[in-house]
């Protein structure tokens, strides 16, 4: 489609879901301009203050990261970031949930528990209004909800060992892909740039990690924020790269906590829809195991709408198709997340979650 306008992209450099979404637009040779987000616009026009939004040259406003990269496939399909074949497909979907939903506790521990990292992303959200006191406020607030989070004493050794662990796995891989499923970017590594650019790449302390012990992962980041042109594709035949199953293994450290909170909504769901109410962003109540930790945080409906995405690419496989992928993820640890048969739906409309009647 060929456009007469830009892209406006509402975005931030340190905000973790404009990260996912930065790298589409030069990837798919888009026009595009970015902008800090103009947060009472969005406000006003969504009803939500949340970015990175894009406005499209038709002026239609877009909200939500995968909502977002799922319509920039459908109207610029070439190059594709969605894979169409079976292992590919889901696996991206995976990795994608990954980054939306688990990357997060690595992305604030690191950001909030450290005096260092706050000092700098202070004047990082500063810089734009020119109000070098604006940031304060907030990053205290930000460090008083830590626990919240789930980030306690207790759980920062287990978060801190799984970022470790991924950093090694990814970096092993890095060596000899220039992208997750091979030489060429797809949705799994837009999903992966959420934690990994806005909050690791950028904050003092974790960036300090990131140049000392993963120099082929901040690799990987500029090629995704600056794509080549000259990628070669997926691997063929729906294949996965060996050294991905070892990252699968360490994402799947956050399956339970997704298994228990797509049950902790169902349950929530039958009463909850009665009410006729707005749906809650959160409540508390989630527990569940986190590498060798328990990992008590609140339940966040939109986690049932990110793992529907999964299991939606999954179900509509034929059974051969569901046996490879099953094949290709046995012993990952994300098999009990597939296993998922959630009885309530959620649906977006056209900003706000409902469930589907
Ligand atoms: N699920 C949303 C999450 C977006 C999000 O949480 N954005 C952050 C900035 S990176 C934000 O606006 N937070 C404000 C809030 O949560 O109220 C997406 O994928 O776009």
């Amino acid at each position: 489609m060929k456009q007469q306008a830009p892209y406006i992209f509402h975005g931030h450099d340190v905000s973790y879901y404009s990260g996912k979404v930065r790298p589409a637009f030069p990837q798919k040779n888009l026009w595009v301009r970015e902008v800090l987000p103009d947060i009472r616009e969005i406000k006003r026009r969504t009803g939500m203050a949340m970015f990175p939004v894009v406005v499209t040259p038709e002026d239609e406003l877009w909200q939500d990261t995968s909502d977002i990269l799922d319509r920039l496939e459908a109207l610029h399909p070439e190059p594709p970031l969605y894979p169409t074949t079976p292992v590919q497909r889901v696996v991206s979907y995976l990795m994608e949930l990954y980054g939306d939903e688990i990357g997060a506790l690595p992305a604030m521990h690191y950001r909030w528990s450290f005096d260092e990292s706050i000092e700098k992303v202070v004047v990082d959200f500063s810089m734009p209004t020119g109000d070098s006191e604006g940031g304060h406020g907030f990053a205290k607030k930000m460090r008083g909800a830590l626990p919240f989070l789930g980030v306690t004493s207790e759980t920062i050794p287990a978060i801190e060992a799984h970022t470790a662990e991924l950093l090694d796995h990814l970096s092993e891989h890095f060596t000899s892909h220039r992208y997750l499923l091979g030489d060429a970017m797809s949705l799994a590594d837009c999903g992966l740039m959420g934690p990994l650019y806005g909050h690791l790449f950028r904050d003092a302390v974790p960036s300090k990690l990131l140049y000392t012990t993963a120099f082929q992962v901040c690799a990987w980041i500029e090629r995704m924020n600056r794509p080549p042109r000259d990628q070669a594709g997926w691997l063929p035949d729906d294949a996965l790269p060996e050294t991905l199953r070892p990252v699968l293994s360490t994402m799947a450290d956050g399956v339970p906590m997704l298994v228990a909170a797509v049950e902790a909504i169902d349950a929530f769901a039958s009463e909850q829809a009665q009410t006729g109410e707005p749906i809650p962003r959160g409540f508390p109540g989630l527990v569940a195991r986190y590498r060798d930790v328990e990992f008590v945080g609140a339940v966040r409906p939109y986690t049932l709408w990110m793992v529907q995405r999964s299991l939606d690419a999954y179900r509509s496989l034929t059974q051969p198709e569901r046996a490879q992928v099953d094949a290709a993820l046995a012993g990952t640890g994300w098999e009990p997340l597939l296993g998922l048969e959630p009885v309530h739906r959620l649906k977006r409309a056209p900003y706000q979650l409902v469930w589907e009647p």
